[in-house]
């Protein structure tokens, strides 16, 4: 139907005609989770903009009031200053579809109130890995309008100069295949699959049950092992050709020279090398294969001889980092030394302090033997950091604690290891209910760093965890704030999970979603979030506010890439919340 704009505006008026763009209008200063609410829980929108009084909640059909409410205090936000009030319908607990409505403002973009509310979001989540594959086609059956050819087959991969070894000469080839593309672009890197991995392979440890029915139809579902594992078996299987047979040292990345072009996986056909073996990448390979052969011990039938390929690559690898106990990733130092020289990301760490503490503590959980802790200093008596890709050791805190009782840990350190997580998770609740969006998230400037939507989702893990360990609701809730954070309770307004949200991002960082000719970017990934370092130098950002550094722009990888390590611990906070919330 053609339409003139006059008349549609005054059909619009007595609600006859809702062009596309009428689902938009609404009240961009009312921010919420665009998802929606769990009836139990907790229940805010946050009002940006200089309002007071009362807010009401109707049923987004009838429009019929089912709450009133008043606006709670001013609060300021220490980023940018800016006024918020929060609008709590927690007393409402009807399942529904309903608009927070604000006289003067208008009305929120509809949401739900009902059970399962964000398991669309837990599986589309996963299913973004799926879309990342590597080396394998994306049939329409399972990608929807994202099929795809198969790009990067990694069957003939060079040795880099820097990475010669017994029978592997410079330029010998190998077959790396499978695994995930990392990110925006397609190169695959072992430090940044190790955090990735372990927090899937965490997931599944920590709910195993409610992964029996959780489809996100791949190739592999109904093959009678949890999809979840399904699609960490393909990274996983890529990750063992990464370490070198002759010693047991394993590669930093498989990388172009340079980033390709934003051009379709296909279309991309540069050479790619194994680049120089490293103690972080092999100790982050130790953890995973440690980790993996516990987890995929249990489907031996289905993966005949996956486990003992994990237990005996973890192996190797603790062997070759017991005789390498430091080597550093140093692409500067590289390239002035080995040809070509190699542009990509770097990932490179200053210490390897965390990643001995991680593959330390997967290989005693999984294999019972303690003298793979006795000679690390476990840092019991530091204060818990949060998992980054180069700060790993709060991961194996996290498999310490689930084994306790397995291993037999001695007690002061199982209770060492209980007072960090809560004392973190505590530190973590001071004060975020008088925080400008009511969240954990964003009360420290440092939270808004490049991918500060995986700092979000990594904090509501630590809350879980909490959680777990002390049964106490108020963690649980922070963790759910901090998921209402990454799907629109935030200072920019977006739900950060693509195909997800009244307020989409729509233009990611993204090869895939950039050359593919598809409106809609690829779904289920979580753009970085907020980051006030702007590295990217896109036009776009609105100001140099932390809380509000993000351009939904696709030239800003620096606010608006997507990456596995963000993309797992989404997967974890909605997965983990269902099991939860159920
Ligand atoms: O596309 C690249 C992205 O995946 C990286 O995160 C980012 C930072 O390393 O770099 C992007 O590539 C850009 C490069 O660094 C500079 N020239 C433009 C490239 C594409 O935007
Ligand atoms: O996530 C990484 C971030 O912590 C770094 O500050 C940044 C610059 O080195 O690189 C990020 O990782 C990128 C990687 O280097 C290349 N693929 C895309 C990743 C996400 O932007």
């Amino acid at each position: 139907m053609k339409i003139f704009p006059h008349l549609a505006a005054a059909l619009a008026a007595f609600g006859l005609y809702c062009s596309p763009a009428c689902a938009q209008q609404h009240s961009d200063a009312i921010r919420l989770n665009q998802v929606g609410f769990y009836p139990a829980a907790p229940k805010v929108a946050v009002i940006a903009a200089d309002a007071g009084g009362g807010f009401e909640v109707k049923e987004a059909k009838s429009g019929k009031t089912v709450l009133k409410g008043t606006l709670g205090e001013m609060r300021t936000s220490p980023h940018s200053g800016k006024h918020t009030r929060l609008a709590d319908f927690s007393a409402l607990r009807k399942p529904g579809t309903y608009v927070v409505e604000i006289a003067g403002l208008g009305k929120s973009a509809a949401f739900t109130i009902g059970d399962r509310v964000h398991r669309d979001v837990a599986e589309a989540a996963l299913k973004g890995f799926y879309y990342q594959r590597a080396s394998i086609d994306l049939p329409e059956k399972y990608a929807g309008k994202w099929a795809r050819p198969a790009g990067h087959p990694d069957d003939k991969v060079l040795v880099h100069a820097s990475a010669v070894s017994e029978g592997r000469p410079e330029n010998a080839v190998i077959s790396s295949p499978r695994g995930w593309y990392d990110a925006g672009d397609y190169n695959k890197y072992i430090v940044n699959s190790g955090i990735t991995m372990g927090t899937l392979l965490s997931l599944y440890e920590d709910y195993p049950l409610f992964f029996e029915d959780f489809n996100t139809n791949i190739p592999e579902s109904n093959n009678g092992v949890p999809d979840l594992l399904d699609e960490v078996a393909w990274n996983l299987r890529w990750m063992l050709t990464m370490q070198d047979p002759a010693d047991g040292g394993v590669y930093h990345k498989l990388t172009n020279p340079r980033f390709d072009g934003m051009v379709m996986p296909d279309a991309a056909k540069n050479p790619r090398y194994v680049v120089q073996k490293g103690t972080a990448a092999t100790l982050d390979l130790v953890a995973v294969m440690a980790q993996a052969s516990r987890v995929f011990k249990n489907f031996d039938n289905k993966f005949p001889g996956l486990a003992d390929s994990c237990i005996t690559a973890a192996v190797k690898g603790w062997q070759w980092a017991e005789k390498h106990p430091a080597v550093m990733y140093n692409q500067e130092a590289m390239n002035k030394e080995f040809d070509p020289d190699v542009a990509t990301g770097t990932y490179g760490d200053r210490s390897v302090k965390d990643e001995w503490i991680w593959a330390a503590c997967e290989m005693y959980a999984t294999t019972g033997k303690p003298e793979y802790v006795k000679n690390i200093d476990l840092e019991l008596q530091q204060p818990m950091a949060l998992p980054t890709w180069s700060q790993v050791k709060t991961l194996g805190y996290y498999t310490l604690l689930r084994f306790a009782e397995a291993v037999k840990l001695p007690a002061g350190q199982s209770d060492g290891l209980r007072r960090n997580v809560l004392s973190y998770a505590d530190g973590l609740l001071t004060n975020h209910e008088t925080q400008p969006y009511n969240t954990v998230m964003g009360k420290s400037a440092q939270d808004y760093a490049w991918g500060s939507s995986s700092v979000a989702a990594n904090q509501g893990i630590a809350l879980l965890y909490a959680f777990r360990l002390s049964k106490d609701r108020k963690y649980l809730h922070a963790a759910l704030g901090n998921l209402d954070y990454l799907l629109g309770r935030n200072a920019t307004g977006y739900c950060f999970l693509t195909g997800f949200g009244s307020k989409r991002v729509m233009h990611p960082h993204h090869r895939l979603s950039i050359a593919d000719g598809i409106v809609e970017p690829v779904p289920g990934l979580l753009s970085g979030g907020p980051n006030p370092g702007q590295q990217d130098k896109c036009a776009g950002y609105p100001n140099k506010f932390a809380d509000e550094s993000f351009t939904d722009n696709d030239c800003s990888y620096a606010s608006n890439e997507i990456a596995i390590n963000w993309n797992a611990p989404m997967v974890y906070l909605a997965a983990a919340l269902e099991a939860t919330m159920k």
